[in-house]
Formats: structure tokens, C-alpha cells, sequence
């Protein structure tokens, strides 16, 4: 299953300039990203965050990311375009665009496959829509620890998925760490899986992660990450669910203050640039862009772990009523319908995790 609006073509590397509307954007999408990738542009003042100057840049791309500039996944965005700038002697400009600059999640997406935007971090959730393989990391309880993710993502099963958005047009560079996803409500804390029956919980755009509320008896409400705050605020859903970085920074603790720890995803983060800019580019920036990449996971890691750890101590502060999940068997129990219906589709990867968990 891929997803497309039937753009053919990319409009390669951005110049610099403003950005367009969609309906340009549509218009823009004529242009070979082989053909504009070989032209030197000019740089010029923009919102994104860079921290070298772009000045002698002969190739600029925008990188999307929803969160803001001092989150985890920004770090590592940012990593990776100073290691592309150092290994290009600046030619090549990576500007970080954060806080959601650029659009929510799903619009990016579009517009990366699009080309009208060149890379993106995102949640592979959204993704799963545009690229189907992304829906293994929206089954629950399927990853021990992160260790345990880690091994599954490194090993050749794991780098294979992230090639296999090829088909729906985004090359996939890196996954970064997602930590793990835990229930959030405004009133009725979740203690049993039992507690999720009759609350509306959002959900990201997955139909695995949709299927999952089900599964739980919860009642599942799709939205951009960017009205959840409201959302819980207004009442119009009665939780959500996040790792423990989303959950302090975007700041819906605040009207949100029951937390259940069961960790019951691990939504891995992803690198993607469009697959046309890269086809553009020469073997050399290949190699430069995608060993960035591959260097910058280290550091993401570690900035990840920092936060959570920093982050759960901020909640405990401001109050939050934190439910620690020591047995997942239940919720595992739980969530049988769900493994059940995805089981087939993703054998051969739950096969592999299976193998990879006593490592
Ligand atoms: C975060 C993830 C974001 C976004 C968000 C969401 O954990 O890093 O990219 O997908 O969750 O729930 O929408």
C-alpha cells in the first residue's frame, strides 16, 4: 500500500527562497531534482536553525521536524546537518526547521514525497500510511526494552524496512530513538488495560495503532499531534498516549495528570529524504549524507536518554500521578486481537524480533 497524489517528480533542492503554498507547490513539481541539484544556489535569510553559515552552500535542503529545537530528535537532526556540513567543507546546507515550521506531520510527509520539502525526521506512525512495512512499529508489546528495539533495527531485517519506503518515494536514512509510549489521561487514571474500555483516546494516523485502542476497548480518535493539547484541555478526548519527552515538552501533563507507564510502543523515529533529491545527488554526497546520518544515531541516543531521565523528574515535580507497570502480561493478554490480526502481514519481521530478543 503506498499513498501518492500522483506527483510525478521532485522539485530537488531548495533554492532559499519563501515557502509556497501547496497549490505552487503542486505547479513546482515539475522540475528533475537531477537537474537542480547541479545548480549552485545562492543562499539567503530563513527560519531554519543551522548552526555553521550556509554562505558557499552549492546544495540546500530543509529538514521538518515537529518538535522544538532543544527536543532529542532535533539534537540528532541538527548532529546530522553539521556532520553533512563538516564532510562537505560546506557545500552541502542541511537547515533545521523545528517546531512544526513547516507543517504537521502528515502534510510533511506529502510534501516530502513530493519533493516540494526534502527531508523530514518523523514518527514512522504517520508514515504507516504511505509506506505499510511502518506499521510493525504500531504493534504493541512487541519490543522487550530499547536494547532490544536496537538489535532489531540495526540488524539487516530492520535496515531493510527502512529501504523498503523506496516504493513510495522516501529514502530512508536513519531510524533515531523513539523511547517507548505510555497512557495519559485527564481523569481516570489507567491502572488495568480494563481502564482504557470507553475512554477516547487520540492516536496518531496508523490504523495498527487505531486497531490497538480497539483491541483495549478504548475508543480511538486520530488528530495532528499539534491539537492534542487542546483536545484534552477542551475535553473532546479523555487521554492520549506518548513517551515521557512529548508528553513534558509539548506540555500536556498540565491537563493530562494521570500517567501509566506501560510502554506499549516503541514508534521508531525516522530519517527520510525524497527519493528523487537523493537519486540526484553524486555517489560522493550519497555517502556523505547517509554516514552523517548513520553517525548522528549515537548522539541521538544519548540526548534521548538524558531527557527521559531529566524529563521524568520534572513531572514528578509539577505532580503527576505516575502509575509504574511492573507485570505486562495482561496488557500483552490484552492486546492479543490486535498481534493476532497484524500477525501474518509482519511475520517474517516478528519472527526476527523473536530471535533477536535473548541476544
Ligand atoms: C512523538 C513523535 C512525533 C509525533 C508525536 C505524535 O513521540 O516524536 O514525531 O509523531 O509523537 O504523537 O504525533
Amino acid at each position: 500500500m503506498t499513498k501518492s497524489k500522483g506527483i510525478v517528480g521532485s522539485m530537488g533542492n531548495w533554492n532559499g527562497g519563501p515557502l509556497m503554498g501547496r497549490r505552487g507547490l503542486l505547479k513546482a513539481g515539475a522540475f528533475s531534482a537531477a537537474a537542480m541539484s547541479t545548480l549552485s544556489l545562492a543562499a539567503c535569510g530563513d527560519g531554519g536553525s543551522s548552526s555553521g553559515g550556509s554562505g558557499g552552500a552549492e546544495l540546500k535542503f530543509r529538514l521538518a521536524e515537529t518538535h522544538p529545537e532543544d527536543y532529542p530528535t532535533t539534537l540528532g537532526d541538527k548532529k546530522f546537518a553539521d556532520l553533512v556540513r563538516e564532510a562537505s567543507d560546506g557545500r552541502i546546507d542541511i537547515q533545521v526547521f523545528a517546531g512544526g515550521q513547516l507543517g504537521e506531520e502528515s502534510d510533511v510527509i506529502e510534501q516530502v514525497q513530493m519533493g516540494s520539502i526534502e527531508m523530514t525526521r518523523v514518527s514512522s506512525a504517520p508514515m504507516t500510511e504511505f509506506s505499510s512495512g511502518m506499521g510493525l512499529f504500531g504493534l504493541p508489546y512487541i519490543f522487550d526494552d530499547a536494547d532490544h528495539m536496537w538489535r532489531f533495527l540495526d540488524d539487516d531485517s530492520g535496515q531493510q524496512l527502512l529501504g523498503s519506503m523506496e516504493d513510495a518515494g522516501f529514502k530512508g536514512l536513519c531510524y533515531f530513538d523513539p523511547g517507548a509510549r505510555s497512557f495519559y489521561t485527564r481523569e481516570k487514571a489507567i491502572l488495568t488495560p480494563a481502564d482504557v474500555k470507553g475512554q477516547k483516546f487520540r492516536v496518531q494516523e496508523s490504523e495498527v495503532i487505531i486497531d490497538f485502542i480497539k483491541a483495549l476497548g478504548g475508543s480511538p480518535t486520530p488528530m495532528d499531534y499539534g491539537e492534542v493539547y487542546s483536545s484534552l484541555q477542551s475535553g473532546l478526548i479523555d487521554g492520549a498516549e506518548n513517551n515521557e519527552p512529548s508528553y513534558y515538552s509539548a506540555t500536556h501533563y498540565e491537563v493530562a495528570p494521570n500517567f501509566t507507564r506501560d510502554e506499549h510502543m516503541r514508534v521508531a523515529e525516522i530519517l527520510v529524504m525524497n527519493q528523487d533529491s537523493w537519486n540526484g545527488l553524486s555517489d560522493e554526497d550519497k555517502d556523505i549524507i547517509q554516514q552523517a546520518a548513520t553517525d548522528a544515531i549515537p548522539f541521538q541516543r544519548e540526548k534521548w536518554d538524558a531527557q527521559v531521565e531529566s524529563d521524568m523528574a520534572k513531572l514528578k515535580e509539577a505532580g503527576v500521578k505516575i502509575t509504574e507497570v511492573d507485570d505486562i502480561t495482561p496488557w500483552r493478554e490484552a492486546a492479543q486481537p490486535v498481534l493476532d490480526k497484524y500477525g501474518e502481514e509482519f511475520a517474517e519481521y516478528l519472527d526476527k524480533i523473536d530471535e533477536l530478543r535473548q541476544a
